[in-house]
């Protein structure tokens, strides 16, 4: 029977992946998966998560089942995280998932759910999952316009534009920080913005919050879902722990429904759970586990803030460097974008022409679109790059 299957395409982020390993050149330079790398390019264990799988081994003693929404511990710890109290805790209803992507899927699935004609709102461009979940699953994605390419920046004079034209019972799919791929995010006078929009369309937001840590701090890159959450009847947020706890691999993520009132929220938490029960019955919760346990103990909570701010800082500091860089070469400021977008990633804004250029000629692997990885970058290669990049006519 399987005959009749066609080829599906591939991702392109991981094809990517596949083709920088097989380049010989020693001098190639990975900007294209998102996943943090320290300066020798490696993705470290982060020191708190260690700690905390030393706990767990030490205490654990059954790996009995959990809930059907995981360990509820968790979904408190990551709830404080994200939402900081902004809403009364039994208005909100949550279910942890595998990793943010679970959290995506298990949110188009409840969406469709509740009604079966909804539309969601995606930025243009966003991360290439929201638009292939969406349409494996039969949901029609209507992109906004997000990112202006002469400036880099956000288009504000599109975005709400398009945002007008939903309706109640469609979604508008935000980034609730560090935007992927464009780097490019908005202002708080611009959420402001937004979040009347979204009073007056009545259509429901849904927040991916995937880089919690990685733009201005972990509270900063916050403050527009916890403003947002706080001014809308209802609201949907994927948050994933991937980067910003490091655990990639462990499939670390919570669905949160946010209702108007403890009745609504009673109705969305059987929701979850029973979306959960159709797609895998009980959610990880290795990834989890070490979440919950760094965010209740002290030590290991600061420990890790610690970590992430040198994260993030290092991230900026290499922003820095290749706007300077690139002005310096360039003799012009048409690269400061660099130095404004925060998170991981930056749209350089350039041509497919122009990337493929770049990896064949000088070995650097960006994504399609000219998304780059800076955490990919050290000292040694911001020249490099800006070098490249200047070259290549960019
Ligand atoms: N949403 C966005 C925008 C992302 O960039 C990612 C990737 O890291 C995710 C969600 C989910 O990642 P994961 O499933 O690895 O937690
Ligand atoms: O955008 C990225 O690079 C990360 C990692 O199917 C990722 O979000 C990439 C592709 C994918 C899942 C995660």
């Amino acid at each position: 029977m399987f005959e009749t299957l066609k080829t599906q395409p591939a991702d392109k982020i991981l094809a990517l992946m596949q083709m920088y390993r097989e380049d010989p050149r020693d001098t190639k330079v990975d900007l294209g998966v998102g996943v943090y790398k320290d300066a020798t390019g490696l993705t470290p264990v982060m020191r708190a998560v260690k700690a905390a799988e030393q706990k767990i081994w030490e205490t654990q003693d059954t790996k009995v089942y959990t809930g059907l929404i995981g360990d509820p511990a968790y979904s408190d710890a990551m709830i404080e995280l994200v939402l900081d109290g902004v809403v009364a805790r039994n208005t909100i209803a949550a279910a942890a998932t595998p990793g943010g992507t679970g959290a995506v899927r298990q949110a188009f699935e409840m969406i469709r759910m509740a009604n079966a004609n909804a539309r969601v709102f995606v930025s243009n461009p966003t991360w290439p999952n929201h638009l292939s979940i969406l349409s494996y699953i039969g949901i029609e994605a209507v992109p906004y316009r997000y990112f202006d390419n002469e400036t880099r920046g956000v288009d504000f004079d599109g975005m709400p534009a398009d945002l007008k034209t939903a309706k109640k019972g469609d979604v508008v799919l935000l980034h609730g920080c560090c935007h992927n791929p464009t780097g490019a995010n908005l202002n708080a006078a611009e959420w402001d913005a937004v979040i009347e929009v979204l009073l007056e369309t009545g259509a429901t937001p849904m927040i991916d919050i995937a880089y919690q840590g990685f733009g201005d701090g972990l509270a900063e890159d916050a403050a527009a879902t916890r403003k947002l959450v706080a001014a809308v009847p209802e609201c949907l947020i994927a948050a994933s722990c991937s980067k910003n706890f490091g655990i990639y691999r462990e499939r670390t993520g919570l669905l949160m429904a946010i209702a108007a009132d403890p009745a609504a929220q009673a109705l969305n938490q059987g929701t979850l759970a029973y979306l959960n029960r159709q797609n895998y019955s009980f959610p990880p919760d290795h990834g989890a586990r070490i979440v919950t346990t760094i965010l209740t103990d002290d030590a290991l909570r600061s420990d890790w803030m610690a970590e992430l701010e040198e994260v993030r800082l290092g991230m900026l500091d290499l922003r820095k460097q290749l706007a300077t860089e690139l002005q310096r070469l360039s003799g012009s400021d048409r690269f400061g974008f660099l130095a404004q977008h925060r998170g991981m990633f930056s749209l350089l804004g350039t041509s497919p022409e122009k990337v493929e250029l770049l990896r064949k000629e000088h070995g650097i692997y960006m994504v399609g679109d000219s998304r780059m990885n800076i955490a990919g970058l050290n000292a040694d290669t911001v020249p490099v790059l800006a070098k490249a990049i200047i070259d290549a006519g960019v």
